[in-house]
């Protein structure tokens, strides 16, 4: 008999690790290699670029940023190339604008698909990280750099007898790529947040009956999505230095500005005619129509009203509009989806909504979902219940520190870091949008671009003065997260206690606000003078 060992595999020498191939990962890239000429590599689960708009295929999957804001903007003659056709882009287009963005620049030859990263460690006396994968390859860094994204962990609730379903379930950030066909099939969501809300209209038009699982009501606000015009799509190309000022400075990197009125200010009339005004136009820019929505509770009642209101305009049965406008938290407290036709699908007759807060999920039985009080047999369980956001993705990696410090036991009572670049104890490891930054209340790109600028330059100074580790000190650390806190707390962010923005959807995580919640213009540019002052509240090392 004879026996095989297993091939040896050889440890790969690099300047810099990238996990991930998305917006981050690929940006990465691109300027430690083709900037600062280091050796990189890019280590990437899927079998494709793209990351969130990798996984993301669910029906319905679609962008909520405007296509010309949610691009990168580094490269002017690529903003001139690409061309988006509808003012919110559909995922399959922001899957070929990424592929894109690997062809042109060339980017595949340092990216490693199907490579799931397994553990990272750090050596202290070699000062290199030890990346090894799934497969049992071996990479060594001086730098890691996790571009991992902030909803890419799907959570799928922990229901009694899921097993026992004898029809299909599909968590949504997990979408089958041959796609799913409703035609004909009992179909059943549960999950309205922004997913479920993209999908719901979309599965309704298919299948043949859906029904709605709702745990919390949530307010949206129309898409009004709709081809772009010849003339916007100049007008973009046209004014992209301005756009891009906008987004660098603005508060949630959106293209568009907080308007300085405030709701109570405003006289009754007016205000309504403000809101109806916005509600027409449609998107996120609703929420920016008064700068109070999301500092004063009186305020946001006004603009939560406005929207209820909206909700019993068009659901025709009253029971059902009280139902999905019978919302627990303020408006934007939450992250607030936009849609197409969500509401309004309400109205068709093959469409059911059961309250879950009321009479919740048992169990999932063979046949289907039973309530406390009904069984609803399904074909097909879709799980739109969100993801385990911002640190799910860091941890599901074993990442050990100096000392062998577990990142999963510096973070067991919630993300510690600094400005969230970096973590004290893991010295020359960048989170690229991880918590602690304003990240997944920002409109992402413009986010990521910042993150991987700074990153990029922090590497060339350290290059250029001989410095051989950076490292986030405990106390600038603990400051930031004070900083973090504060601002939850200095907005209406802060009091919703159930969100994923303070991992309240996962059982047993610490529940902290994790995004920085002070504004990316004020963030980029704390980022800015941290650095021009010598890269204060981290320690250098030769
Ligand atoms: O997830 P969510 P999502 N039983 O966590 C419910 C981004 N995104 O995938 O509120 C029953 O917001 C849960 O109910 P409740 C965007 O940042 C962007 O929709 O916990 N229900 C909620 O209704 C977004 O915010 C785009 O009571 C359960 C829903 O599932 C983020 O992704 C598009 C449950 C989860 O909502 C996440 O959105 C889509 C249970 N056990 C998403 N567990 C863009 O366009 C959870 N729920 C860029």
């Amino acid at each position: 008999m004879s026996t095989t060992a297993s091939p040896v595999q050889q440890r790969v020498e690099l300047d810099a690790i990238v996990i991930g191939a998305g917006f981050s990962g690929m940006y990465q890239l691109l300027s430690l290699r083709d900037k600062l000429g280091m050796k990189v590599k890019v280590l990437e689960a899927g079998d494709g670029v793209g990351g969130t708009w990798y996984w993301n295929r669910y029906p319905g999957a679609r962008c909520d940023s405007e296509s010309h804001s949610y691009m990168f903007y580094f490269s002017k003659e690529m903003v001139n190339e690409w061309t988006w056709t509808e003012r919110y882009p559909q995922q399959p287009e922001i899957l070929r604008y990424l592929n894109h963005v690997a062809d042109r620049f060339e980017l595949r030859r340092d990216i490693q698909l199907n490579t799931r990263v397994d553990s990272a460690s750090y050596d202290q006396a070699s000062q290199r990280w030890h990346v090894r994968t799934q497969d049992g390859q071996h990479f060594v860094a001086q730098f890691l750099i996790t571009g991992v994204g902030c909803l890419s962990t799907a959570n799928v609730p922990n229901i009694p007898g899921l097993n026992d379903f004898k029809g299909q379930w599909i968590h949504t950030g997990q979408w089958p790529h041959g796609g799913v066909d409703f035609s004909g099939k009992r179909v059943g969501v549960i999950g309205t947040g922004s997913t479920g809300i993209q999908t719901i209209p979309v599965v309704a038009a298919q299948a043949q009956h859906l029904t709605v699982f709702q745990r919390t009501a949530n307010y949206s606000i129309p898409a009004r999505n709709a081809p772009l015009s010849d003339a916007f799509k100049r007008y973009a190309k046209e004014h992209a230095e301005g756009i891009r000022y906008i987004m660098n400075t603005n508060t949630n990197a959106h293209p568009f500005r907080m308007v300085e009125r405030s709701v109570l200010a405003t006289h009754p009339a007016e205000r309504e005619a403000i809101m109806e005004a916005a509600w027409i136009k449609g998107g996120l820019e609703f929420r920016a129509a008064f700068k109070d929505t999301l500092a004063d509770a009186q305020a946001n009642k006004v603009v939560a009203d406005f929207i209820r209101k909206k909700i019993h305009q068009v659901v025709k049965d009253p029971a059902v509009a009280h139902l999905l406008s019978d919302i627990d938290h303020p408006f934007a407290a939450k992250r607030p989806p936009v849609d197409s036709n969500y509401f309004e699908t309400f109205n068709r007759d093959n469409v059911s909504l059961v309250n879950i807060r009321a009479t919740p999920i048992e169990r999932i039985t063979a046949e289907g979902i039973q309530t406390q009080d009904q069984v609803y047999p399904l074909d097909i369980i879709i799980f739109a219940t969100g993801f385990d956001a911002m640190t799910g993705s860091l941890l599901k990696i074993d990442i050990q520190g100096r000392d062998g410090v577990k990142l999963k036991d510096s973070w067991a009572a919630g993300p510690i870091n600094y400005l969230g670049l970096q973590v004290p104890g893991f010295p020359n490891m960048f989170t690229i949008t991880g918590p602690g930054s304003p990240s997944v209340l920002c409109n992402l790109p413009p986010a990521i671009e910042q993150h991987v600028d700074w990153i990029t330059d922090c590497i060339r100074t350290l290059r250029d003065t001989g410095v051989s580790t950076i490292e986030a000190t405990e106390p600038a650390s603990q400051s930031w997260c004070e900083e973090v806190n504060r601002a939850a707390n200095a907005s209406l962010l802060g009091q919703v206690k159930h969100s994923w923005y303070l991992g309240a959807n996962v059982p047993g995580k610490p529940q902290v606000f994790m995004p920085y919640a002070g504004g990316f213009g004020k963030y980029s540019e704390i980022c800015r003078e941290v650095a021009a002052d010598n890269y204060r509240g981290f320690a250098l090392g030769a």
